[in-house]
């Protein structure tokens, strides 16, 4: 196996040496035989004995610790776990306040997926809405040579008909925290979501795993309500947030629903997986009188580092250990929303964190409202070193053809109010996904004729570095930060700054940030690179579940001729299937695809 894995090692850097300039293809820089795209490999065996525990977990299992880099390699564990998720219309009432929410299982968030290190994760969805499609994305999995398992309806797949069902299949390549989503339009913010937990080393020790722990606006009015109204500019601006749950829950306004709560105990170190769910806001968290120990941003462990408060945008993911070590007493953990990156009617959501052996399970009513010394929505890029280094290389001028510009346009209907459009435009185009006929069918198809809507770069070659400046444009777009998320990759980080990008801005090329998720300040601009090592086609968009409606998006088409060749024959019978049952929904049914359909 690993000589096999060295020979296509081998003829990528032949490719890599004799690539040559295809005419018309966004593909931009070609750096042959970078030392450090590929490393380290094989693995070298770790001394038998070295078992993961609560005072040794940089270790994992025979040949894979904290220093493997899952890029390149993950253990091959032959176990499979399995899921069944049922989407289905209830009503709920998270904190307390009830309103419709499209759960999962019956519950929200959904359940957690939990697997280890290079276990194949196999989930059956099955949707149970009425009046919806549906598409589950695994947020921030790589997809590895898996890209027909991603699902981004109009792109990989077609929605999943009321009353189908489809089986997802993929390989846990990397370890740590995320969750899972619909990517129906804005359908995620109505509750269809839950965490992922893949199990595996970390960079520093801790005595209990508590799990994921979200983070989320809540809105009463549902998302589909607030989207076809923003959309037309009937509402103008982010829609206000009600609420702020925490794992799920809150008090509300009126006092009804329940604070989260978990009990520690003096002494130990425990560990705590933030992840922002959220539509629109993003926040800032931290636990009075305690620090955090932050040991991974998305499923990059990092360098650890320790922190009061910690920014955490929507769809980032930060893993953290508490160290138990005050005075036995109850204390709040607050998620603060972030002034000009949220919109939210509680200025400091809490929840509670109670020694055991605590008199009072209340904290005191005078550090209720503690907050961060500042306000600010950005990520700490300084403090988010990788522990496994890779570095970009540098020799390179970023050229002006590798701009993403992010703009925002109002399309005015002197006609018909309406009829006006709101978009969010990546590159000039507000990205739309057809669901009826995704990129996946033009693939099977051989079909390169894509609407321009589609909004898709093409980057035909092998194992090239790709650089990409996304540019807020300040004129026009409201000054407000994104989430940029890309699927299929992890992102290098190379720079973040407010005003137009140029050559002369410092870039950091030596083992920068590298994760799924980053936020492009307002006004500002943000480069990034990634290698073209993963074909498929993959979305690139702002988290903000508003922004994406409205089409901030582009996919990137990465090595499209080997895309079909990756589809089993039973991968492409399902596709087929699944598109099929799609259009004779879609014939009768009572809503229609509207903005990106992402
Ligand atoms: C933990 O395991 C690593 C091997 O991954 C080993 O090098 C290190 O010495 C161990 N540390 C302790 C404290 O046992
Ligand atoms: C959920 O149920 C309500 C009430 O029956 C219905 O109006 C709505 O269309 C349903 N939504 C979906 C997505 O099926
Ligand atoms: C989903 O169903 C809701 C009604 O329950 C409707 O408002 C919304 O437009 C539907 N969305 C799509 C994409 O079908
Ligand atoms: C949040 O809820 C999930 C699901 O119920 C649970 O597994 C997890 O432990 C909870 N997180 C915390 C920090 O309590
Ligand atoms: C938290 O970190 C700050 C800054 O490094 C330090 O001053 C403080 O003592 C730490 N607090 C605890 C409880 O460790
Ligand atoms: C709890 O209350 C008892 C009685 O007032 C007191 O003796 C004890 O020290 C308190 N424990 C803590 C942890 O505050
Ligand atoms: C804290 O505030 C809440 C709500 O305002 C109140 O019910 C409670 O009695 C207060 N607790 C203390 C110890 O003052
Ligand atoms: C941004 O969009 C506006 C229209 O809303 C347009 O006038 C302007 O030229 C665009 N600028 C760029 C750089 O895309
Ligand atoms: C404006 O609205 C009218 C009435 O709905 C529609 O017929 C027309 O196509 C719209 N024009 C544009 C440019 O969207
Ligand atoms: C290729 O795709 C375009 C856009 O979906 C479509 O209009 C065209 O008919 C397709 N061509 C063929 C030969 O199928
Ligand atoms: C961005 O859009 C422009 C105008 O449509 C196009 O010429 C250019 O190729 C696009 N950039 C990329 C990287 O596809
Ligand atoms: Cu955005």
């Amino acid at each position: 196996m690993y000589r096999h894995s060295f020979i296509i090692l081998f003829l990528s850097l032949i490719q890599l040496i004799h690539a040559t300039p295809v005419p018309g293809e966004a593909q931009l820089l070609r750096i042959p035989n970078d030392p450090v795209l590929r490393r380290p490999w094989p693995p070298s065996p770790l001394p038998a004995g070295c078992v993961n525990s609560a005072t040794n977990r940089s270790c994992w299992s025979r040949g894979y610790d904290i220093n493997s880099n899952p890029e390149t390699t993950w253990p091959n564990t032959g176990r499979v776990v399995r899921y069944n998720l049922e989407v289905q219309n209830s009503t709920l009432a998270p904190d307390g306040v009830s309103r419709p929410v499209y759960a999962i299982n019956g519950q929200f968030p959904g359940p957690t997926i939990k697997a280890n290190w290079g276990d194949t994760i196999v989930v059956t969805v099955k949707n149970s809405l009425q009046n919806n499609g549906t598409s589950m994305h695994w947020h921030g999995v790589r997809q590895w040579k898996s890209n027909a398992m991603d699902g981004t309806n109009g792109i990989t797949e077609c929605p999943l008909a009321p009353g189908q069902s489809r089986t997802y299949r993929f390989i846990a390549t990397q370890y740590g925290t995320s969750w899972y989503h619909s990517h129906h339009s804005s359908q995620y913010s109505d509750g269809v979501l839950g965490p992922i937990v893949i199990d595996g080393p970390a960079t520093a020790n801790y005595d209990v795993d508590l799990g994921v722990l979200s983070v989320q606006d809540w809105f009463y009015e549902t998302a589909f309500s607030n989207i076809y109204k923003l959309s037309r500019a009937i509402i103008r601006g982010n829609p206000t947030a009600d609420n702020v749950l925490i794992n799920g829950t809150n008090k509300n306004a009126q006092g009804g629903g329940a604070y989260h709560r978990n009990t520690i105990e003096k002494g130990k170190k425990y560990r705590l997986r933030l992840v922002n769910t959220g539509t629109n806001d993003n926040f800032k968290i931290g636990l009075d009188k305690h620090n955090m120990t932050v040991i991974a941003m998305d499923f990059v462990p990092i360098v650890p580092f320790t922190t009061e408060w910690l920014f955490i945008g929507i769809g980032e993911r930060y893993d953290v250990i508490i160290n138990a070590d005050q005075p036995i007493d109850s204390y709040w953990f607050h998620v603060v929303p972030q002034i000009g990156c949220s919109n939210n009617v509680v200025a400091n959501a809490v929840s509670i964190f109670s020694y055991k052996g605590a008199n009072n399970t209340n904290p005191s009513n005078g550090t209720r409202n503690n907050g961060p010394p500042t306000n600010d929505c950005l990520d700490p890029n300084i403090n988010l070193v990788p522990y496994v280094p890779l570095n970009v290389p540098s020799n390179e001028i970023i050229p002006a053809s590798s701009n993403l510009n992010v703009n925002f346009t109002v399309l005015q209907n002197s006609t018909s109010a309406e009829q006006t459009l709101v978009q969010w435009n990546l590159n000039f185009t507000a990205i739309h996904a057809p669901w009826d006929k995704p990129t996946m069918q033009h693939v099977l198809d051989k079909n390169t004729s894509y609407p321009k809507s589609m909004n898709i770069i093409n980057l035909p070659r092998s194992n090239q570095w790709s650089f990409w400046v996304v540019q807020a444009i300040p004129t026009r777009a409201p000054a407000q930060p994104h989430p940029m998320h890309l699927h299929g990759h992890d992102f290098y980080i190379l720079g973040a700054g407010t005003g137009i990008f140029d050559n002369s801005r410092s870039l950091n090329y030596v083992n920068p940030p590298r994760r799924d998720v980053a936020m492009l300040p307002a006004n500002g601009y943000m480069v990034l690179a990634f290698v073209t090592d993963n074909p498929g086609a993959w979305l690139m968009h702002c988290h903000v579940a508003w922004h994406i409606d409205l089409g901030l998006g582009a996919q990137f088409l990465e090595r499209a001729d080997e895309i079909p060749g990756l589809l089993d024959y039973a991968t492409k019978r399902d596709f087929t299937q699944q598109c099929a049952s799609w259009d004779s929904y879609d014939n009768h049914a009572v809503y229609k695809e509207e903005g990106s359909g992402l």
